[in-house]
């Protein structure tokens, strides 16, 4: 009888503790989610895209793999005036072609006669990627290669032996140089193929060797091409993409999809937009006039970051092997630019109200957590509310024209369309000030300056209940 009782008990507070529990659940994962590695990539945000080769002395964008190697011969390279300009840019990380289209490798290569080996540069005993990546360790950046299937030297390119050849190189490089955090692969090919690429021995090659890469192709499978290279995303940009039957390259998918990806799609295969700071990839003394200003620079990254992709800004070191001071400076005018706009955070720490909050009391999910500055607290709604609004009272009024979003992606992108309002102080109501479809990762707004003490996100529509982990005010 009275273990009858004692077994009451006990059940009636281990049912309070579950529904305690309950509380503190986070929602479930909505469609594909982003791996660890691709989660890590996505906070990169902006990194540095080298070309360099050949091309930089012959002033041509795609070799024609016939060059004498002697034409490779720098006089000052310096990869650590890379990676300081890259650290001081506030770039994440530097991705080089080790091995573009006319086959030269950056790197003593064993696998090919077309190398720094047989140039006269260090009399043939350099190595670029030896120089860059141990530069990039220096200056806590992260290495990336580029290389290309694409071979105009290589006398085996073209048969059924050029895939095992292209992977043994790859492997090459993957093993020697630590850790390497992107593998681009180009899909441009300008010459026909008459035995085709295996991308899946590709692809499983470079993870057998660098398991923690993220490999960039037309089709990812870790990150995708942003179908231009104008470094803009599209307005709508979902990170989830249906590859099945595309390959990288001719056979890819059209460029407007990979410009916004695709609503409710199996993969989980983000953006990245790739441009360049010069008109072309490698240098040439003739586009030393021809920077992007600072301006273009800032519609390129509202049009990137500010849209869910990660930008990937090329640079194109000279004949000494060296940023050119005129590229280096506008790098750092871009930065400063980045900072004047980013510094303060007006929403940082303010009062949030939001018209419904998941599990009420338990505060894990409340509307703060969007101003708390930390990336893994986030407010969301009851499972099967898809709608909902935020007020962000900033208890004072303030001038801004920028408004930053980012919905919690780890548990998968959701957000499909939402307003932004301000209160007009004058007229005492909502005034629109912005509106969007997607947000993903980060979404940026920019709209003319308003005088306001309070701002209103509404999500209008969404395919899960929305998670929002960070919003800013600059
Ligand atoms: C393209 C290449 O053909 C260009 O030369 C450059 O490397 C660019 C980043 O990708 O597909």
């Amino acid at each position: 009888m009275e273990n009858k009782i004692v077994f009451r008990i006990l059940f009636v507070f281990f049912a309070i503790f579950l529904s305690r529990c309950k509380q503190f659940d986070p929602p479930a994962p909505y469609g594909p989610v982003p791996g660890v590695e691709q989660l890590e990539w996505q906070k990169m945000e902006y990194y540095m895209f080298v070309h360099f080769g050949p091309n930089t002395f012959t002033g041509v964008e795609w070799g024609s793999g016939k060059e004498d190697p002697a034409v490779f011969n720098p006089t000052a390279l310096d990869c650590r005036q890379w990676a300081q300009t890259a650290k001081n840019a506030g770039m994440q990380g530097i991705i080089i072609t080790a091995k573009h289209h006319d086959g030269f490798c950056l790197w003593p290569s064993r696998y090919s006669t077309h190398s720094v080996r047989y140039s006269p540069w260090l009399s043939g005993q350099g190595d670029v990627l030896a120089e860059l990546s141990a530069a990039c360790r220096e200056y806590g950046l992260k290495f990336g290669v580029y290389l290309s299937p694409w071979d105009r030297n290589n006398p085996a390119y073209g048969t059924p032996e050029y895939n095992q050849l292209f992977v043994n190189t790859l492997a090459e490089v993957l093993a020697s140089y630590g850790p390497v955090f992107e593998q681009w692969f180009d899909g441009a090919c300008g010459d026909l193929v008459s035995s085709p690429y295996d991308w899946n021995l590709f692809n499983s090659t470079v993870l057998e060797y660098q398991p923690n890469a993220v490999i960039f192709s037309d089709v990812g499978p870790g990150c995708r091409w942003v179908g231009n290279e104008r470094g803009f995303a599209g307005e709508t940009n979902w990170s989830t993409l249906d590859t099945a039957g595309f390959t990288p390259g001719r056979n890819a998918p059209p460029v407007g999809i990979l410009n916004s990806g695709q609503r409710g799609a199996p993969c989980w295969i983000p953006a990245e937009a790739d441009v360049s700071l010069r008109p072309g990839w490698f240098y040439s003394p003739g586009t030393d006039n021809a920077l992007k200003s600072v301006e273009e620079l800032m519609d390129i990254y509202f049009a990137s970051v500010g849209r869910n992709a990660n930008l990937l800004l090329n640079v194109s070191p000279d004949r000494r092997g060296l940023i050119p001071e005129g590229d280096s400076l506008r790098l750092m005018e871009f930065r400063q630019r980045r900072d004047e706009v980013f510094s303060r955070n007006l929403a940082r720490g303010a009062r949030v109200i939001a018209s419904s909050v998941r599990n009420e009391d338990s505060r894990k999910f409340c509307p703060e957590n969007v101003t708390d500055s930390e990336y893994d607290t986030y407010w969301t709604l009851e499972e099967g509310k898809t709608t909902a609004s935020l007020i962000i009272d900033l208890d004072r009024e303030e001038n801004f024209s920028v408004l930053m979003l980012q919905e919690y992606i780890p548990l998968g992108q959701r957000i499909a369309r939402f307003i932004v309002e301000y209160w007009h102080l004058g007229e005492k109501q909502w005034r629109l000030l912005a509106g969007g479809t997607t947000i993903g990762y980060k979404r940026l707004l920019r709209f003319p300056a308003v005088t306001s003490d309070k701002i209103r996100i509404s999500i209008l529509e969404a395919d899960a209940p929305p998670l929002i982990n960070t919003i800013g005010i600059f």
